[in-house]
């Protein structure tokens, strides 16, 4: 079998472990081949540095789209994240549109923000482009303060109770037309996880790890890059959620037990082989809850 390619569209943060230096090393882990298309090249994330510098990709991205149709290249999965430009949000859309085939997964990442900010580079006009863009997804991966984005709700006035969230994540999958996995999700003290709606099912399910720290900087791509991966590999969208969870909170234990400075994101690379491994999908450990 040929090894599944997943066409990555994110930002490449030259340090700070994020979007693209995490895609790749974990898509790979897991057996799968990553064909990165940055969106931005910067020294750093944007999220507690000063001075990051930002080479914006957008002139570059629609020719990169031409060689690859012209070598017709095909991918199992086309993963988004992070954008550059408001510009970048078309230019994506018509690479969904150009490389989207049958059988291929859409997973976007509608990052915007986190803490109910949206981060530095995100204006309010590249929000609403994000919306936009996540209409083509088969599967979004928004936290709570982008779901607040994508519906045009107040951050604040999200609710925080099971039957409230169970609202969010249908009303996100725009009448069962795409899933969902809402991240930053806690329904228990002490616990944290993803409330998952399937669109090949209907089910809304929840899963559950023991909750770290907070704020560890670029766990939702760490998140997003595992969940794409088990997805590409043929798991549920809750088996992935799952795998995904618990990765993650393998991965924040063992920053926050190094007392690893936060904004360097959290230290993945050791863990890399239980993805090789599968590790994870055999015993995730992550409790779900209906
Ligand atoms: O982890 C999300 C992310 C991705 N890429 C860049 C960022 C951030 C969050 O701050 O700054 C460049």
């Amino acid at each position: 079998m040929l090894t599944p390619r997943v066409a990555a569209i994110h930002d490449l943060s030259g340090f700070g472990r994020c979007s693209l230096t995490v895609a790749i090393p974990i898509l790979s882990a897991m057996g799968l081949q990553c064909c990165p298309l940055p969106t931005a090249f910067l020294s750093t994330h944007t999220g507690g540095f000063e001075g990051f510098t930002f080479l914006d990709m957008t002139e570059e991205m629609p020719r990169v789209a031409a060689h690859w149709k012209s070598l017709d290249l095909r991918f199992q999965a086309i993963y988004s994240g992070f954008l550059g430009s408001v510009r970048q949000i078309d230019i994506v859309e018509t690479f969904i549109r150009q490389f989207c085939r049958e059988d291929t997964i859409v997973v976007v990442d509608p990052v915007m923000g986190d803490d109910g900010r949206a981060y530095r580079t995100y204006t309010p006009q590249m929000c609403a482009g994000m919306a936009r863009l996540a209409e083509l997804a088969d599967v979004i991966t928004p936290n709570l303060t982008e779901a607040a984005f994508l519906l045009n709700e107040p951050y604040e006035q999200l609710p925080k109770d099971p039957e409230g969230l169970r609202e969010i994540v249908t009303a996100l999958s725009l009448q069962g037309k795409r899933s969902v996995v809402l991240t930053g999700v806690s329904l228990q003290a002490g616990k944290t996880g993803a409330m998952c709606y399937d669109a090949a099912s209907g089910q809304i399910e929840t899963v559950q790890t023991d909750f770290v720290a907070h704020p560890l900087h670029g766990t939702g791509d760490v998140f997003a890059s595992v969940l794409t991966g088990a997805l590409v590999k043929g798991d549920t969208l809750v088996s992935a959620a799952g795998q995904a969870a618990e990765f993650v909170r393998l991965c924040a234990v063992r920053t926050v037990e190094q007392d690893l400075p936060l904004r360097e994101g959290v230290d993945f690379e050791p863990l890399l082989g239980l993805l090789t491994q599968d590790s994870l999908r055999k015993a995730t450990g992550a409790e779900k809850m209906s």
